[in-house]
């Protein structure tokens, strides 16, 4: 009895205590740019990360009934017109018993990546986690039933790799959320209507789910939002769940397109527009960067995004080497994509892609991450970085005549080669247009040889 009374007193305490504590939502949409600085410092040094498209359109893998998708593979269900009903018949073939989150994440590790963008739920509405929020998800709808999240956010804890989900605001398959974009999937809504269900989609579905995300799945570093275009999205709703998703996790970083209609840098400007806290120049680098703003590229390696068998239109790793210096000259970050097979393989050509990247990293990735982007324009024969009183000179066409123009950037004392571990002094002098280094005659390295012009 007594112990009764005395176990319901510290109950009501407990209960009083927690109610006290309990604080109004905190508007993040104001964030001093300190606090800014300090939330996107390990996103902002990392430079590189892995982008995964996956899900049940790695089944048909870019071709249905005899028909191949022209486009991306992950859109075969609006190309094709291919009705839900059919669509579903996918999910029992989905059985990807080749998927090892730890091979995955170790892929992204060796190819000096620091973080993964995985889908969560593409275009499509289909669920690559244990939701309770539908069955149309991994486990409830196909013979794997495993949590692929789970198992990779695990992966990623191993390894030190942070993990942020691409989320779909567009979704097919959601009856409340259908666009009229998607003509077969819009159920005979007009030119124009929204959806009248679509509020009640984001605060008992969208809302729900990525809450699931953020507190199911360890340390989430990044929400990546898409499909904002639907006519049914707006503004206010992005700034609603821009705070809705910070206040669950603070520290959270979230794409531009949380914003209605912000795809690619589109209408982005430095003025504190709401604008999320990215942006994501899509499929491109934008030539002079994004000044005053944080970005990122996320580029494909062939063509398309989710798995296409019959896609071989392979960048080559000199592109994608190169490509990533460009971006962080420019002071963005590279999302990387791979489309993993419908066996949950990451195809040869991207392996062999992201392993080229890794070997080039591991001798000069001390250019690339925690680099600042150049402060001048960039020089015909590649890109510079820049790290306090370093500057790195990315040569991409080494000079036929051993001289190489440089740009006087910090008061230039010596200069080396990074790939020369006894850092042996380049000679150089002034003269009016610069600095005039004199090089060996073959380039270290025929991709991106990298110099450090060191400040005296
Ligand atoms: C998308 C998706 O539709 C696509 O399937 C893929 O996931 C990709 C990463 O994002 O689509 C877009 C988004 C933005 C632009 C173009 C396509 N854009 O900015 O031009």
């Amino acid at each position: 009895m007594m112990k009764t009374y005395i176990f319901s007193g510290i109950m009501t305490i407990a209960l009083l205590l927690m109610s006290g504590c309990s604080q109004p939502p905190v508007d993040y949409l104001n964030e001093s740019e300190e606090d800014i600085k300090a939330r996107m410092e390990w996103w902002d040094e990392a430079k590189f990360g892995m982008f995964i498209h996956w899900g049940l359109y790695a089944v048909p893998a870019g071709e249905y009934k005899g028909r191949k998708v022209e486009g991306i593979g992950e859109w075969i269900m609006n190309s094709l017109q291919i009705p839900i009903a059919e669509y579903e018949q996918f999910a029992p073939q989905f059985n990807p018993v080749k998927f090892d989150a730890d091979e995955w994440v170790s892929i992204a590790k060796d190819a000096g990546m620091k973080y993964i963008v995985i889908t969560s739920k593409h275009h499509d509405g289909f669920c690559l986690w244990d939701t309770k929020y539908t069955d149309w998800n991994i486990v409830s709808a196909t013979p794997f039933k495993r949590d692929i999240l789970k198992e990779l956010a695990e992966a990623c804890e191993r390894e030190g790799i942070r993990l942020g989900f691409y989320y779909s605001i567009m979704d097919w398959y959601h009856p409340d959320a259908q666009s009229i974009f998607e003509p077969d999937y819009n159920q005979g809504r007009g030119s124009g209507n929204v959806n009248p269900n679509f509020s009640r989609y984001i605060e008992e579905y969208m809302k729900p789910q990525l809450k699931e995300l953020l507190t199911g799945y360890g340390d989430i570093g990044v929400i990546w939002f898409d499909g904002e275009w639907v006519p049914d999205y707006t503004t206010e709703m992005g700034k609603d769940i821009y705070n809705y998703l910070r206040n669950i996790k603070p520290d959270l970083i979230i794409n531009n397109r949380v914003d209605k209609g912000r795809q690619g840098m589109e209408g982005m400007d430095a003025e504190g527009d709401f604008a999320g806290d990215f942006g994501t120049p899509e499929k491109q680098i934008p030539a002079t960067g994004m000044p005053g703003l944080k970005w990122e590229s996320c580029l494909t390696m062939n063509d398309t995004w989710g798995y296409k068998h019959f896609d071989h239109n392979w960048k080559s790793s000199e592109t994608l080497i190169r490509d990533l210096v460009d971006i962080a000259s420019k002071g963005g970050n590279l999302l990387l994509n791979v489309g993993p097979t419908a066996e949950g393989i990451i195809p040869d050509p991207s392996v062999e892609r992201l392993k080229d990247m890794g070997d080039w990293l591991k001798l000069y990735g001390e250019a690339i991450y925690g680099a600042d982007p150049s402060p001048v324009d960039r020089p015909e024969w590649g890109r510079y970085t820049v790290k306090d009183n370093l500057v790195y000179a990315h040569v991409f066409d080494w000079p036929a005549n051993g001289e190489l123009n440089v740009a006087d950037i910090n008061g230039i004392g010596v200069a080396w080669l990074l790939s020369d571990s006894g850092k042996s002094q380049l000679l150089f002098e002034s003269k009016e247009n610069g600095i005039v280094l004199q090089l060996p005659e073959t380039a270290p390295d025929e991709i991106a040889s990298v110099i450090v012009l060191e400040r005296n």
